[in-house]
Order: C-alpha cells, then sequence, then structure tokens
C-alpha cells in the first residue's frame, strides 16, 4: 500500500497530519491497496475521516464499498430418501439431492450447472426445472445472488433391482471435467468409506 502525500501506515489504517488545505481550495489525497487474491470477502471498504472521530456509516460520502465478483462454490448432499435404509441406495426408493450454489462474492451470478446421475438411478424430476436428457441435467443463468445461495433438487429413483454397488450423482459447473471421486454424493450399498455421514461407494 501506499499514500500520496505519504501518510503514516500501521496495518490496515494510514494518517496524515496537518494536512495543508488551501483557503477556498482543495487537496487530494490517494492511497494505493492491492486486492488480496483469492478474495474472500463480498466487498471491499476503505473510509476517511478527521483523526480521532468516529467511523461514518458504509457506503457514504466518506466511506467507499466496492463489490467482489461472483465465486460460486458447488456444494452436494442427499437430503431425502424414501426407502426405510439410511444411506443406502435401495431398489425402487426416490432420492432427493440438494445443490447448494454458495456466492461469496459481492456481485449477483448467472450460473450454469450440469448434473449427471450415474447408473442405477433413474431422473424423475428438479427444481427450478432443468432440460433433462437421459441422465444429465442442465441448467443456464441460474441466478446466484451475491453473498448468498440457491438451492437447486434433483430427484431421482434408484433402479430395482440394483444392479451395482454404488449409485453416485455429480453436479458441476457447466463446460468443466468431472470433479474426481467419490464426491460427498455417493451412496450405495457398498461398505467402503464415508460420505454424507453415511454408506460410501467402491470408488
Ligand atoms: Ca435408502
Amino acid at each position: 500500500m501506499s499514500s500520496s502525500p505519504s501518510g503514516t501506515n500501521v496495518g490496515q489504517t494510514t494518517t496524515w497530519t496537518s494536512l495543508a488545505v488551501p483557503a477556498n481550495g482543495t487537496l487530494a489525497v490517494t492511497v494505493t491497496a492491492s486486492v488480496d487474491t483469492p478474495v474472500t470477502v463480498s466487498a471491499v471498504t476503505n473510509l476517511a475521516k478527521p483523526s480521532g472521530t468516529p467511523d461514518p456509516s458504509c457506503p457514504s460520502a466518506t466511506c467507499v464499498v466496492t463489490p467482489t465478483p461472483a465465486n460460486v462454490t458447488v456444494a452436494k448432499a442427499l437430503t431425502s430418501e424414501s426407502g426405510s435404509q439410511a444411506g443406502i441406495a435401495e431398489g425402487g426408493e426416490t432420492l432427493v439431492y440438494t445443490i447448494t450454489l454458495t456466492n461469496s462474492g459481492g456481485t449477483a451470478a448467472s450460473y450454469d450447472l450440469t448434473d449427471t446421475l450415474g447408473a442405477g438411478l433413474t431422473y424423475v424430476s428438479s427444481s427450478p426445472s432443468g432440460t433433462n436428457v437421459g441422465q444429465t441435467t442442465t441448467w443456464t443463468s441460474l441466478a446466484v445472488p451475491a453473498n448468498g445461495t440457491l438451492a437447486v433438487t434433483v430427484t431421482a429413483s434408484v433402479d430395482t433391482p440394483v444392479t451395482v454397488s454404488a449409485v453416485t450423482n455429480l453436479a458441476k459447473p457447466s463446460g468443466t471435467p468431472d470433479p474426481e471421486l467419490p464426491e460427498c454424493d455417493v451412496r450405495g450399498d457398498a461398505d467402503a468409506g464415508e460420505c454424507d455421514g453415511g454408506q460410501g461407494a467402491d470408488e
């Protein structure tokens, strides 16, 4: 960080004493700062005030608030199952997966999402309604609010009889490679691993 005219900087605070402001005139003071990377906040602020006075409200003429770009992360969980065995994919039961899109940025996101059901699952419905073709459902331009979340659900039925050791459901940004399994969206009747606090998969 730097300033002009040069002030005294300690951490996040810079102070100037006895700045000469001409009669009926102005004095410009500049402060240069870098934005941390990665950005972990939804906005950055910079406030200026007379030394020794309370902080001004933000945003205001003396406090500049600058939002950060949209930054969406995807999390997925099995949130409902109609069968009797929790954490086990039973033939014929209905599973509901909830995909949570979290935007840590200060700018609303328009997000394209793809969800793919693995073998042993058949698509039933989604909310908000996506475009389903076979095992894949896509959504375009999902609105994820600034510094907020959007929940998307996918409902699938487990084939009967079950012919696989585990069923999987993965969600990712459209157009990106598949994430590595196991993700925490893996459910099956295998006994290896732990995912979603339940039974894991063999992959
Ligand atoms: Ca079950």
